[in-house]
C-alpha cells in the first residue's frame, strides 16, 4: 500500500523521539529528566502524549493536595511550612505554583520562588511553577498534566498552590483529592468569597493570619455558612484548623486534618470514586477539545463555510440547518 510506505519512510526518516529515555531517566529519580517532561506536557511539544502514555503505569501514588484561597492569605508561606513538615516524616514533595497574577503583578511569582530556594538543596523537594496565560487546551489540563509527571517522578505528596479567583482555579483545585481552602481574618469576612459556592470545594478549612484579630469571628461566620451547604448523609464535613502560617503554628495540626480526611477518602473507597468521577469530565472535557479542533480544521480547509454564509444571507437556509450542514453534510429532512 503506498500510503502506508509512505507513512514508514516518513517515520524512520523522523529524529527519533527523547521522550523513552527520557521516562527510564525519571523512573530512577532524575530531575532534569523530571523538569524536561513537565516542559514537554506543560507546553504540548513534540511527543506529549508520547511522555503521558509511557508515565501513566508510574502514577497514582500521590496524595494531591490542593491549596487555594485569595491572593496575600498566606498560601506559599503555608505551603513551605507545610513542606517543612512532609519532609520532617520523610515524605518527599512537589509544588505546582500556579500564578494567574504574575502577569499582573510580576512580582508574586517570583517572591514564591525565592521563598521556595530555601528548599532548592532537598532532593525530596521538587517546585514547578506555572504561568497561567495563553495555553493551547486551557491551564487546568496543563497542570493536570504535570501533576502527572510529578507523581510518576514518585513524590508522596503533591501539593498545587493556586489563587481562587475563575473558573480554571476552581477546575484546578478540582484536580486534588483533598482541598484547602485558606482565608485570613479581616479581609472583609462577609463580603468576601465566603460564598456557599466557594466553601463547597474545601475539605479543610485554613484560617491562616490566626495572630490577627477576628480569627474566631471568621470562624464562626464560616460555620454558620457551611450549615446552609446541603449535607449528604456520613459526609465529609470539613474542619476548620488555625494557623500562623509564617510561625509554623497549627501546621501539625493541618497535616493531621489532611491525613483525616485522606483516610477518610480510603475507607469509603472514595479515593478511588472520586478519581474516576474527575477522570471522567477531564476526558470528556479533551474528547470536546479535540472534537472542537477537528471541526474547525475540517471547516476552513473544506471551503464550504463561505457557501453557507451565501446561502444563509440569502435566506435560502436557517443558521440550524447550515450547522448540521457543516457537521455532518447535507441531508435529506
Ligand atoms: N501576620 C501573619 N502574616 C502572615 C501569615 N502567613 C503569611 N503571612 C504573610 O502574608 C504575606 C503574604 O503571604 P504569601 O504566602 O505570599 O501569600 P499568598 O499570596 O497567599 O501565597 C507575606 O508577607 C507573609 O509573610 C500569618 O499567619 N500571619
Ligand atoms: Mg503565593
Amino acid at each position: 500500500m503506498p500510503s502506508a510506505s509512505a507513512g514508514s519512510a516518513s517515520a524512520s526518516s523522523a529524529p527519533p523521539s527523547p521522550v523513552p529515555a527520557l521516562v527510564e531517566r525519571l523512573s530512577r529519580g532524575d530531575r532534569a529528566a523530571a523538569s524536561r517532561l513537565m516542559t514537554v506536557v506543560e507546553n504540548r511539544q513534540v511527543g506529549y502524549r508520547e511522555a503521558l502514555r509511557l508515565t501513566a503505569p508510574l502514577t497514582g501514588r500521590a496524595h494531591v493536595l490542593g491549596v487555594t484561597g485569595p491572593p496575600g492569605a498566606g498560601k506559599s508561606t503555608l505551603v513551605s511550612a507545610l513542606i517543612k513538615h512532609y519532609r520532617g516524616e520523610g515524605k518527599t514533595v512537589g509544588v505546582i505554583a500556579v500564578d494567574p497574577t504574575s502577569a499582573i503583578s510580576g512580582g508574586a511569582l517570583l517572591g514564591d520562588r525565592i521563598r521556595m530556594l530555601s528548599f532548592y538543596q532537598d532532593p525530596g523537594v521538587f517546585v514547578r511553577s506555572m504561568a497561567s496565560r495563553g495555553r493551547l487546551g486551557g491551564l487546568a489540563a496543563a497542570t493536570a498534566d504535570v501533576v502527572r509527571i510529578m507523581d510518576a517522578f514518585g513524590r508522596d505528596v503533591i501539593i498545587i498552590e493556586t489563587v481562587g479567583v475563575g473558573q480554571d482555579e476552581i477546575s484546578i483545585a478540582g484536580l486534588a483529592d483533598t482541598t484547602l481552602l485558606v482565608e485570613v481574618p479581616g479581609m472583609g469576612d462577609d463580603v468576601q468569597a465566603l460564598k456557599a459556592g466557594v466553601l463547597e470545594i474545601a475539605d479543610v478549612l485554613v484560617i491562616n493570619k490566626a495572630d490577627r484579630e477576628g480569627a474566631d469571628r471568621l470562624a464562626n461566620h464560616i460555620k454558620t455558612t457551611m450549615r446552609l451547604l446541603p449535607q449528604a448523609e456520613e459526609a465529609w464535613s470539613p474542619p476548620i484548623v488555625k494557623t500562623v502560617a509564617h510561625e509554623a503554628q497549627g501546621i501539625a495540626e493541618l497535616a493531621a486534618a489532611v491525613e483525616k480526611h485522606r483516610a477518610y477518602l480510603q475507607e469509603r473507597g472514595r479515593l478511588q470514586t472520586d478519581r474516576r468521577e474527575r477522570l471522567r469530565a477531564e476526558v470528556l472535557e479533551r474528547a470536546r477539545d479535540l472534537m472542537l479542533r477537528r471541526l474547525m480544521q475540517d471547516i476552513e480547509q473544506n471551503g464550504k463555510l463561505d457557501g453557507v454564509l451565501d446561502d444563509l444571507l440569502a435566506h435560502r437556509t436557517d443558521p440550524a440547518t447550515a450547522a448540521h450542514a457543516l457537521v455532518d453534510g447535507p441531508r435529506p429532512e
